[in-house]
């Protein structure tokens, strides 16, 4: 049963603040503090969405942290650690990733991990360059120098995407890893992940997560952490190279949601171009990024499940499970009013958002009607509010300015009642996982910016 509302959405602001302050260190934001204690990339990209609405400077700061980190092919690496953290307490830590001593594209210092996540830094750029418009002059000038240096480094991070990740030219993004889904245990990598077979050399180790934890069988589970611990082996022995992992990786995988938010951000991208009038060709790449996107989203299309597939390139074939990743042609944008309705009637369907058994009515990560739904475990069920962000941000890019407030009033009032839970469990609404957790905080206070009722 939902628990009595906590708070009213109107108290949410600063409630949201505190947690961003506590949660802050000197130029960045601890996903949640104490089960994550490093920098997280797409964390932060959110984390500074969110900021921009209380100190833009403070914003900025969080992704110039993170793009300092940036490795030598354009990669923004998806944790950096922080030397300060307690031992002990998070693994992999930066030791196990060796990411400085196996490749030389990799920063000295801070140490990073060798893995990405989904681009959302464009977004929170352009986010950031926005809020300022209505500050002052001073302001205005802040953020256009900000936009100014970061615009290279993201055009070197998109760049590394379509290229490195993207070698067939197919226009989707390959991931190799579980993690830089961000959507680490969803049923989408089942298959694939099943298929790695994980060798007798894994170095042993301790799960410092599960100490964390009210109840640790919402986490991935032991035999997930295996293949999770192997595969990040294997990209060792590759020292990180791209051809080599390419050639020998037992995970390889087109990652839909990955990608439409990678075409998203292009279009950030552009905006950011204009504005620091960038030359022509760059802006005639990104478009031909977008365009080439859209139309392999497109090719990955299931019309049955009227939802898009994420593609296995081991095994040579899409990955059959209705998760929230399957909206990706939604944020991803540009569709035509068919597919548009599509999405939309899958949306209200009882497969998703339209399930008569929601606390509130807002997108499980996985479909209720999947074999592999878990209403507690982590991306196997549970509501996540960075993706009810996503497809808020994306339905109102579509013009469907009705369902966008319905959904942001929703998701709001989840917060309200339940606190800035990681995730929430679907059913009951209650909150799981970490409860004070950045990046809920910070999607709730670019929810409230967004004014409405
Ligand atoms: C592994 C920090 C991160 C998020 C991911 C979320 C979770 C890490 C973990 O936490 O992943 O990267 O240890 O489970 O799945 O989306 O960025 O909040």
């Amino acid at each position: 049963m939902p628990q009595p509302a906590r708070e009213k959405p109107a108290e949410v602001n600063p409630l949201a603040a505190g947690v961003l302050r506590r949660n802050s260190l000197e130029s960045w934001t601890r996903p949640a503090p104490s089960l994550y204690p490093h920098q997280w990339s797409w964390d932060s990209a959110f984390i500074a969405l969110g900021l921009a609405h209380l100190d833009n400077r403070r914003a900025a700061q969080e992704l110039e942290t993170l793009f300092a980190s940036q490795w030598s092919t354009g990669k923004l690496p998806h944790v950096i650690f922080n030397p300060e953290a307690p031992p002990q307490s998070y693994f992999p830590d930066a030791e196990r990733w060796g990411s400085a001593a196996l490749s030389s594209d990799a920063p000295s210092s801070p140490h990073t991990s060798g893995l990405c996540q989904p681009p959302v830094h464009a977004i929170a750029v352009l986010r950031i360059w926005e809020s300022a418009q209505v500050k002052n002059k001073e302001r205005i000038e802040l953020a256009r120098e900000f936009l100014r240096d970061s615009y290279p480094r993201l055009l070197a991070w998109h760049l590394y995407l379509t290229t490195a990740r993207d070698p067939e030219g197919s226009g989707l993004v390959t991931i190799y890893h579980p993690w830089e889904s961000g959507t680490d245990n969803s049923p989408r990598w089942d298959e694939a992940l099943e298929a790695v077979e994980v060798g007798e050399e894994l170095p042993p180790y301790t799960r410092y997560d599960l100490q964390h934890v009210a109840d640790p069988s919402h986490r991935p589970s032991d035999e997930e952490y295996d293949r999770y611990l192997w595969l990040l082996e294997t990209l060792k022995r590759a020292r990180y190279d791209e051809a080599a992992i390419y050639e020998s990786h037992p995970f390889l995988v087109k990652d839909v949601l990955f990608s439409a938010i990678l075409i998203a951000a292009n279009e950030a991208l552009l905006e950011i171009a204009d504005a620091v009038e960038a030359p022509d060709e760059e802006r005639a790449l990104v478009e031909g990024w977008i365009e080439r996107g859209r139309e392999s989203l497109d090719e990955h299309w299931d019309e049955d499940l009227r939802l898009c597939l994420d593609y296995d390139l081991r095994a040579g074939k899409p990955a059959r499970v209705r998760t929230v990743a399957g909206f990706a042609p939604l944020i991803a944008g540009g569709l035509s009013p068919k597919r548009l309705e599509d999405l939309l009637q899958t949306l209200d369907s009882p497969a998703f958002a339209g399930n008569p058994r929601l606390a509130f009515p807002l997108p499980p990560s996985t479909s209720p009607e999947e074999a592999g739904f878990h209403p507690r475990s982590y991306w196997r069920g549970p509501v996540w509010p960075v993706t009810n962000w996503l497809l808020w941000w994306s339905l109102l890019r579509a013009g469907e300015q009705e369902r966008a407030g319905k959904m942001r009033r929703d998701a709001l009032a989840q917060v309200a009642e339940g606190g800035f839970a990681e995730y929430f469990e679907p059913f009951t609404g209650e909150p799981l996982g970490s409860p004070d957790q950045s990046w809920t905080a910070a999607v709730s206070l670019d929810f409230l910016a967004a004014g409405g009722s």
